[in-house]
């Protein structure tokens, strides 16, 4: 397998691009087709702990959301609009057929891609995105087998209602932890108050299993007027999440209002305060009007917070011995435009370095390759994939 991971990586790189010239005819409605750039060039870049290498791979995707690897090193990639796309074999395919219709006001579309930790086996690739119900859409999971450039078997495994969103908040992440459960990250599609609700789907963490069944321990099972899939609560829009390499647990980003973007290790059954406690105010410069303050009792601190918004979306953390970057958490920085490094002491973030601010990119998505380099996605009409080398300890 490792070999057939460096292969497609490297095809990835740019041995010769071929035209996605038998694209069906649903590619000629999503405009200019991305395109793999045939000869990238690596610039090197300075940072606090050495050079990186910044390799540019595809261009021309339409608002990327989100990346999979498949075993084989093969890359999955959503764009917001409503379309999967496979890279391999130095070529973005055409999208991918069978792709559940999306609702793409706002920031609904087709949001996360995530791969069966047993994919070997069962086949599934799961995606999360806004599913419409008359004027109003929420956010909801589907799984599919992927076979050859189409999806089938197409299930929707979970879905939020009441529908509320009008096009804002709809998160969403989805992680496998170790035993097997999905944890599907949400937003509070602009109704606060309902964060709060345990009879309400918004503003909440919930854990299912790959089935989209509920598992008998989570947290609020047989509570009454509570939805069993909650895990926690008092979220507003959560867009990363990823797995601590060492300690394994979930951590998850979580965008604020007008200040306030937090960083959370969401615990079973606790309420991560909002909207009664927040760091931020409203984008008007009023307060936001539950707010009681920024901490009470019974309401969770987050493990980490920014005053001033980066608008964090996706994130990932880096496990490569070789590197002085090994075990920092990189995040994705609408607002700001650039990639956070965040440099953390067992579970505390100690300091941040922020990179590529010159380059006004909004970076929707950071993951972790198989070769344990950085991928990146940029929010834009000519969204971009992109390959962050980390730098090497010195020997
Ligand atoms: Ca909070």
């Amino acid at each position: 397998m490792r070999i057939a991971i460096t292969l497609a990586l490297l095809s990835l790189a740019g041995c010769g691009a071929r035209p996605t010239g038998q694209a069906p005819a649903a590619a000629a409605e999503a405009g200019d087709a991305p395109r793999l750039l045939a000869a990238p060039t690596t610039e090197s870049i300075a940072s606090e702990d050495g050079p990186y290498g910044l390799t540019e791979l595809v261009t021309g995707l339409s608002h990327p959301w989100s990346l999979a690897f498949l075993p084989d090193g093969r890359m999955l990639v959503t764009e917001r609009p409503g379309r999967l796309r496979l890279i391999a074999d130095g070529a973005v395919s055409a999208p991918l057929a069978g792709v559940p219709a999306v609702y793409t006001e706002g920031q609904g579309g087709l949001l996360d891609v995530a791969v069966s930790p047993r994919f070997a086996e069962d086949g599934w690739i799961y995606l999360s995105y806004a599913e419409a119900e008359g004027d109003r859409a929420g956010t909801a999971v589907a799984r599919a087998r992927l076979d050859g450039q189409a999806l089938r078997d197409l299930t929707v495994i979970y879905r939020q209602t009441p529908k509320l969103s009008s096009g804002a908040h709809f998160g969403s992440r989805l992680v496998f932890d170790d035993a097997g459960f999905l944890f599907v990250t949400q937003g509070d599609h602009n109704q606060r108050a309902m964060a709060q609700d345990l009879d309400k789907l918004q503003g909440k963490l919930v854990r299912i299993r790959p089935d989209g069944s509920t598992p008998e321990d989570n947290p609020f099972v047989g509570r009454p007027y509570a939805r069993p899939a909650i895990w926690s609560y008092g979220h507003r829009n959560m867009q990363g999440a990823a797995l601590h390499p060492v300690t394994r647990a979930l951590w998850t980003s979580e965008h604020g209002p007008r200040g306030g973007d937090e960083l959370n290790i969401p615990q079973a059954g606790k309420n991560y305060g909002w909207p009664l406690i927040t760091y931020g105010i409203n984008y008007s410069g009023l307060p936001i009007p539950e707010a009681r303050g920024e901490a009470a009792d019974g309401l969770e601190q987050p493990q980490h917070y920014w005053k001033v918004s980066p608008g964090l979306s996706g994130m990932a953390f880096l496990s490569d011995t070789g590197s002085p970057w090994n075990g920092n958490l990189f995040l994705g920085a609408l607002a700001t435009r650039e990639l956070i490094r965040v440099e953390l002491d067992g579970d505390r973030v100690v300091r941040d370095e922020r990179l590529l601010g010159d380059r006004k990119w909004r970076i929707r998505d950071v993951r972790e390759g198989p070769d344990r380099k950085l991928y990146l996605l940029t929010d834009e009409d000519d969204g971009r994939l992109l390959r962050v080398d980390p730098p090497r300890t010195a020997s």
